[in-house]
């Protein structure tokens, strides 16, 4: 069975914007049936079926209102995410997302929280947000943008399923950094996949220092002598112990630590399809 995982989303953005509209479009399937003006924050939940888990995101679709109420900073606390809304044939609505909205929603809710920019009603002809604009706006405020329509149905799905996954990708700057790095390096030898894998697993601050030794030990690999005659099944079973083990810690994790840990697995198994593919290159 797959594992469920909860993460809040907000929609952000001034009044008549359409974030009500998005959601009950993403919700329901539902456009322009008489709904109650939101008053407060209407809560709304939908499930989507990933390929390693179900997501589960609790949308909180707030009043439009400018000003900054209690309402709204209370439903920013534990946000995982949030929707920033603009209309399109409304410049102001995408200035104010980036002046007001986004430091309201960053400041409660933590700045290391992402947020994907709708563009919405991009069903009308009347385009006064062009994508020049937007991606001006983009560096350092939004993590993805899409021309939406909540009227036709355009892009809603890949809106939330967008906001939805990135909520799940918790990894530093800095081992994602790591690991481009060591994904571009060539690994012709068993030598270098287990030096490319310690590298990586003394990065990855989640498996205790005892854990991988004692990998490093039942594969008959000694860390301080790397020589250069390291068998190619003892570099391969070392690499693939520790994509396991963090497998096995996937399994028994809490939801917040689940990702983290099948995030982890995953990179050890691409060092060792790099190791092959590199492999059948070298002559
Ligand atoms: P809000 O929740 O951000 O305040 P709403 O916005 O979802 O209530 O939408 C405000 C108005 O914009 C509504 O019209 C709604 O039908 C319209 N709207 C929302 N999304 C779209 C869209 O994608 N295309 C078009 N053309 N209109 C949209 P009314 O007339 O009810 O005020
Ligand atoms: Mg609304």
């Amino acid at each position: 069975m797959k594992k469920l995982i909860k993460k809040k989303i907000n929609l952000l953005g001034d009044p008549s914007v359409g974030k009500t509209s998005l959601t009950l479009r993403f919700v329901k399937d539902i456009f322009g049936e008489k709904y109650l003006k939101t008053i407060g924050t209407n809560i709304y939940t939908k499930e989507i079926e990933l390929d390693e888990a179900v997501l589960k995101i609790v949308i909180h679709d707030i009043m439009g209102e400018k000003e900054y109420t209690a309402v709204q900073k209370g439903a920013f606390q534990n946000s995982n995410g949030a929707i920033a809304v603009a209309d399109v044939t409304d410049k102001s609505t995408l200035y104010s997302l980036v002046d007001d909205w986004l430091p309201r929603f960053h400041d409660v809710a933590g700045e290391d929280k992402p947020v994907a920019l709708a563009v919405n009603k991009c069903d009308l002809d009347e385009i006064n947000i062009t994508p020049d604009m937007v991606v001006d706006e983009l560096v350092g405020n939004f993590d993805s943008y899409v021309y939406t329509s909540a009227k036709i149905g355009l892009y809603v799905e890949q809106l939330f399923k967008d906001i939805g996954t990135r909520t799940l990708s918790t990894r530093g700057k800095r081992e994602k950094e790591i690991e481009n790095i060591v994904m571009e390096q060539e690994l012709t030898s068993p030598k270098e996949l287990v030096s490319a894998s310690l590298a990586l697993s003394s990065e990855m601050r989640l498996m205790p220092y005892e854990i991988r030794e004692y990998i490093l030990k039942t594969s008959g690999i000694d860390k301080f002598a790397l020589e250069d005659d390291i068998s190619e099944s003892n570099a391969l079973y070392f690499a693939s112990a520790l994509s396991n083990w963090y497998y096995n810690m996937a399994e028994n994790a809490d939801e917040d630590e689940y990702f983290k840990y099948r995030q982890r697995a995953n990179i050890f198994l691409k060092l060792v399809n790099n190791y092959y593919s590199s492999k059948s290159l070298s002559p």
